[in-house]
């Protein structure tokens, strides 16, 4: 049975009464991975190494519109150090479990379980994923990037610059926050290269409010500065957002075709079972708390192990 299809930040989705979610159903414990794994395994790193603003975070467009304005506004400076790729390592394997953090955005992203080359689980080989930029599917994860979401040379010229090297791995290989690393159309990335969003929009429109949301988000959960020229085009594309509450994104029904993968070498969930992803999906789900024995209950999402998941 096909299954609702949902966004990526189904925290963000009020339609959704159940978020169904088929990534990375099965949880091995030797060789954990997916959603659970990659924010599990970059919590350390970025917890005591980066930059991390404590200050307002922006999940929301009139959370984001209020965030915005709290981000500094700045132009490049003439002396700012020339930006080098080179300085800001990625992609690393924090938690050491041979799957990169490319590999871990795949796997956490992909709205079916993926398959991988070989069976030490390193390397993803198929799997279904969504382009919010331009609303491509596709099963071939060659043809899609991992998008920076505001992209390394941006960060340099907006405060990344001064970060140690230690600092710059963090914001580069940042899995803990959902909008962070995205996988997207490989073309679409490229167009998008360095650009800030007065500089270079998703063609989808549809997606320009979450994409401002998300943008202000990392700019503001980084200490980043914006440009006026990026703030003016960060505001005009929060001026998309739907009127009352949070913005949704409308995802495009699948070719029913695509879903059955004869290369499946994982057991989906039963049918009727439901999984949160994140506890920021049970909670816009309306489903969180969750208690042992509940449907949606995992131990993943229960870190203190008390009975009781998304406190
Ligand atoms: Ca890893």
């Amino acid at each position: 049975m096909q299954r609702p299809f949902v966004t990526r930040f189904a925290r963000l989705a009020l339609a959704a009464p159940l978020l169904v979610l088929l990534v990375s159903c099965i949880a091995e414990p030797t060789h954990p991975r997916g959603v659970t794994s990659a924010h599990a395994g970059a919590a350390a790193l970025t917890a005591t190494k980066s930059p991390v603003s404590s200050s307002v975070t922006a999940t929301t467009s009139s959370g984001a519109r209020g965030a915005l304005q709290t981000i500094t506004v700045s132009e490049p400076h003439r002396g700012t150090p020339a930006y080098k790729r080179d300085q800001w390592e990625h992609w690393i394997d924090e938690d050491r479990d041979c799957q990169d953090a490319r590999q871990e955005v795949l796997i956490a992203e992909s709205r079916q379980p993926v398959t991988f080359t070989s069976s030490n689980q390193c390397r993803v080989a198929t799997g279904l994923w969504f382009d919010e930029y331009t609303g491509t599917t596709t099963t071939n994860p060659s043809k899609f990037d991992i998008d920076h979401f505001v992209p390394l040379e941006n960060a340099h010229i907006s405060g990344g610059w001064g970060w140690t090297t230690e600092q710059k791995k963090a914001y580069a290989n940042d899995l803990i926050h959902p909008e962070h690393l995205i996988a997207v159309l490989a073309s679409a990335n490229r167009s998008k290269s360095s650009h800030s969003p007065d500089e270079w929009k998703p063609s989808r429109k549809e997606y320009w409010c979450e994409y401002a949301v998300s943008w202000i988000s990392v700019k503001n959960r980084w200490s980043l500065t914006v440009t006026v020229r990026e703030r003016d085009a960060l505001g005009s594309m929060l001026d998309t957002c739907p009127v009352e509450g949070p913005p949704q994104t409308a995802m495009p029904e699948l070719d029913t075709g695509t879903w059955a993968h004869p290369a499946l070498t994982q057991t989906p969930q039963p049918s009727g079972d439901v999984y949160y992803a994140t506890c920021a999906a049970a909670k816009a789900a309306g489903a969180a708390r969750l208690r042992r024995g509940q449907p949606g209950y995992r131990a993943a999402l229960d870190r203190d192990n008390d009975g009781i998941a998304c406190e």
